[in-house]
């Protein structure tokens, strides 16, 4: 019998909230793997993590880790991939990049496979997986996009906790747990953990994700607004967004009103355009109060797109409601997706 050809493949912050779920999703999808190297800190170095029922011992990521390794899979924050993401890629391996860190240096493609794939073309060994609200948004704008042409995005987001990590989920739950307990909370994780200030998620709404910039925008917002040109290649793309923190564990969901360069265009169209887009699945009929909620949206791998309407004062003006799993689309799907494209861009081969 031959063995199955592969890739040799770590992922580094294999024990966080998005390691995990890469975890899952190479996986659920059975990408060819030779290797699998799992990465962390020294903190969880020797802990055993499942994997297609064979055990693997997480180790310490290091310079020499990514010796012989194909692709590696970073999710461990921006200083982590700034400092091994190089080292990675001295060694041969092509990176996909969760974290900040990269996303908008000009010689770094940042990729969503429905709108830019070919993207990767240009790749010098980092590829960068946009923020996770950017992600969601642009898959389902694309198509729009495509056949209307877009001038104009104004978006409010619903932010699950879940897009801040491991200790943010815990936050939530034993938060949640002490109030209705009429016990005393202790917040510590959110807003932001490396914040001088920490405020309630249980039981309230945060319009706060990642720290302030000088003008009044949050860095997540700002994150957005050049993440959706950059991906779209639309420098000249008027973008607003307010990012706003629920507690919800898992999957983002955006109020999202744009504007089309045709003055003809429908909500009926645009339904139309969405029910046959790759990887959107509309979900939008009012009348069966059948619309996209982030419970109906966990675990799975598409973005889900409703209430659908065209404004009533603007007549170029839509708005549209936009739910994803941000811990699959919007972080290990879509790098998963990215280094499944990379195989068949033949951009890296199996050995
Ligand atoms: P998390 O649950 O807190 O997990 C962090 C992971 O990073 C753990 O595996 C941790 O290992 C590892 N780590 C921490 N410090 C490290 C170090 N010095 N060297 C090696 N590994 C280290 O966080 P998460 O939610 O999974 O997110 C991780 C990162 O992914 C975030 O910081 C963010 O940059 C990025 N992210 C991106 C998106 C997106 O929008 N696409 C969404 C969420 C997160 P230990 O177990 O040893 O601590
Ligand atoms: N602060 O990768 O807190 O840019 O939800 C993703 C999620 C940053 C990122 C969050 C964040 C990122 C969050």
């Amino acid at each position: 019998m031959t063995e199955q050809r592969g890739l040799n493949v770590a992922v580094v912050g294999a024990t966080g909230a998005v390691g995990q779920q890469m975890l899952a999703t190479l996986e659920n999808r059975d990408f060819p793997i030779n290797k699998l190297l799992l990465l962390s800190s020294a903190r969880s170095a020797g802990k055993k993590v499942a994997f297609k029922g064979e055990e693997f011992v997480v180790q310490e990521a290091t310079p020499d880790s990514f010796e012989g390794i194909d692709i590696a899979l970073f999710s461990a924050g921006g200083s982590v991939s700034k400092e091994l993401a190089p080292e990675a890629v001295k060694r041969g391996a092509i990176v996909v990049d969760n974290t900040s860190a990269f996303r908008m240096a000009e010689d770094v493609p940042l990729v969503v496979p429905e709108v830019n794939e070919e993207d990767l073309r240009l790749h010098k060994g980092i590829i960068a997986n946009p923020n996770c609200s950017t992600i969601q948004m642009v898959a389902a704008l694309e198509p729009v996009r495509k056949a209307f042409g877009l001038t104009k995005v104004v978006v409010s987001t619903y932010q699950a906790v879940s897009g801040a990590g491991a200790a943010a989920i815990n936050e939530l739950l034993d938060q949640s747990q002490q109030i209705l307990n009429g016990e005393s909370i202790n917040p510590s994780v959110l807003p932001v953990k490396a914040g001088n200030k920490h405020h309630q998620i249980a039981f309230n709404v945060i319009p706060q994700i990642d720290k302030f910039e000088e003008n009044g925008f949050t860095y997540e917002e700002m994150k957005m607004i050049n993440e959706t040109k950059k991906i779209m290649h639309m420098p000249q793309l008027s973008v607003a967004a307010t990012c706003v923190r629920l507690p919800v564990v898992t999957g983002h969901s955006e109020s999202v009103y744009i504007e089309v360069e045709s003055n003809d265009a429908s909500a009926e169209q645009i339904k139309e355009l969405l029910r046959n887009a790759p990887g959107i699945i509309l979900e939008d009929e009012p009348e069966n109060q059948l619309y996209p909620m982030p419970a109906n949206a966990v675990g799975k791998n598409e973005v889900f797109v409703g209430r659908i309407r065209k404004d009533l004062d603007q007549p170029n003006g839509f708005h549209l409601w936009i739910v994803s799993d941000n811990l699959l689309k919007g972080a290990a799907w879509n790098s998963v997706q990215i280094a499944e494209s990379l195989l068949k861009l033949g951009l890296v081969n199996l050995k």
